[in-house]
């Protein structure tokens, strides 16, 4: 279906749309209970590819402050996997860049200082920036300084007169978030040193496709990525894609794109324009079938549910997701079959799920009330939930794995 939407990134007019998920509540927006009996804003989502530039890309635009800083609870902090590639990635590159007392780390999307504070306990400078309070409260509080603002080229011109420029600039799961993406990768540019480097990480829509991750498609995710779309986007700010490494468990499949100011690529990049080459990663042939098989998906997770409620069990689930707030208004589940969300997030706990209001409590429920199948709507960390709640599954407690297909293990 064509639209008169224009892409984010080359502006072309051939956008594609391949899904319609309906109207949706914003996928951090959780009630509180007086918030439940007041209307809650809801917006199309429809996705689309630009058969000229590769980008995949949702029509609506819904303001970023909407979307990031009025009580946006998300803490990178609560997943202990996360943590982990987070201090992986800060050690790796103190060594490989060589980063000391003076060397500049910038963070875009820094949330509670979870990657940053590894820099700083390295002696390495650092400064974050992200407009959510909460999370930047936590941040300072880490010891990480963070300047509560949108990023943009203002901004960076901003640093830069102030005599800043980044040795490194980290921007994971941000460079989606962003309405102005161009203005966005220029302020890059203009904030990086001459020889410093870009880690931009974002899920790859490769395996979004492959895997079936509708649930990952929501307002905060302006764009999903390619190698394909991000090479074209840098190269038109004067930067180069030269190198990614692939994180299959995170977040359902996670590119990790290295860009600079020298063209110098290696053997995994070209590999991975050549497979999206091959594939038709940038093509809408690639992404004809996908309604159909995220239909597919929603009817059998829903018969599944059903089936076990008539038969008189009892139901929970597991993680108070964004992407959760996408599947349960999409398939239609809510407190008709799930009786709690459990959520290790304490500052999720006594609200309620956008849309389908199911009340969201701390893990501890699993043992207290003993819901016979728990859905994993976090299922990007299902190794590590399983892992953590083994005395639920001990108790004879199931889960349901709903992507990348149903399955109760
Ligand atoms: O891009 C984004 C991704 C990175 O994070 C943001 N725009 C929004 C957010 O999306 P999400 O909420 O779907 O992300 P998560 O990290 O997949 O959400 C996991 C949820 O599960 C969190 O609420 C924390 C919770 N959790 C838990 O309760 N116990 C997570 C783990 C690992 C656990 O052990
Ligand atoms: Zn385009």
């Amino acid at each position: 279906m064509s639209t008169e939407a224009t892409c984010r990134s080359c502006g072309g007019t051939a956008l594609e749309v391949f899904l319609s998920l309906g109207k949706m509540p914003l996928p951090d927006a959780f009630l509180t209970e007086e918030a439940r009996s007041e209307p809650e804003p809801r917006y199309p989502l429809d996705v689309a590819v630009c058969p000229e530039c590769a980008l995949v890309q949702i029509l609506e635009e819904v303001p970023p402050e909407k979307l990031f800083v009025e009580n946006y609870l998300y803490f990178s902090s609560f997943s202990d996997a996360l943590l982990r590639h987070a201090r992986d990635h800060a050690m790796g590159l103190v060594e490989s860049r060589r980063l000391g007392a003076g060397s500049l780390v910038v963070e875009l999307a820094s949330n509670d200082g979870y990657l940053l504070k590894n820099f700083a306990s390295a002696g390495v400078p650092v400064l974050g920036i992200d407009p959510a309070p909460e999370p930047a409260r936590a941040a300072e509080a880490a010891g990480v300084p963070t300047l509560r603002e949108f990023f943009g080229t203002d901004l960076a011109r901003r640093l830069v007169a102030e005599g800043k420029r980044a040795d490194v600039i980290v921007a994971n799961n941000v460079m989606a978030h962003v309405p102005d993406l161009n203005g966005f990768v220029a302020g890059m540019a203009v904030l990086l040193a001459d020889d410093g480097l870009i880690t931009v990480e974002n899920p790859y829509v490769r395996d979004l496709v492959d895997h079936g991750e509708f649930d990952t498609i929501y307002h905060e995710h302006f764009c999903y990525f390619s190698c394909t779309s991000v090479d074209t986007l840098v190269r038109r700010h004067g930067l180069f894609l030269n190198h990614v490494e692939y994180f299959p468990d995170l977040h359902g499949g996670t590119l990790r794109w290295h860009i600079a100011k020298r063209e110098e690529p290696t053997d995994a990049v070209r590999g991975y324009l050549a497979e999206e080459r091959r594939r038709g990663v940038g093509r809408p042939a690639f992404y004809r079938d996908f309604a159909a098989r995220v239909e597919g998906i929603r009817d059998e997770l829903v018969a599944l549910l059903r089936g076990l409620k008539d038969g008189g069990a009892r139901l929970a689930g597991y993680g108070a997701a964004a992407k959760a707030t996408i599947l349960l208004n999409y398939t239609g589940i809510g407190s008709d079959l799930l009786d709690f969300i459990v959520d290790r997030n304490v500052h999720k706990h006594g609200l309620y799920m956008p849309g389908v209001h199911v009340p969201i409590t701390g893990p501890e429920a699993l043992a207290e009330r003993r819901p016979d199948y728990t859905v994993i709507l976090a299922w990007n960390f299902r190794r590590e939930i399983v892992h953590q709640q083994a005395a639920y599954a001990e108790q004879g407690g199931r889960w349901i794995v709903p992507i990348p297909s149903v399955e109760v293990v």
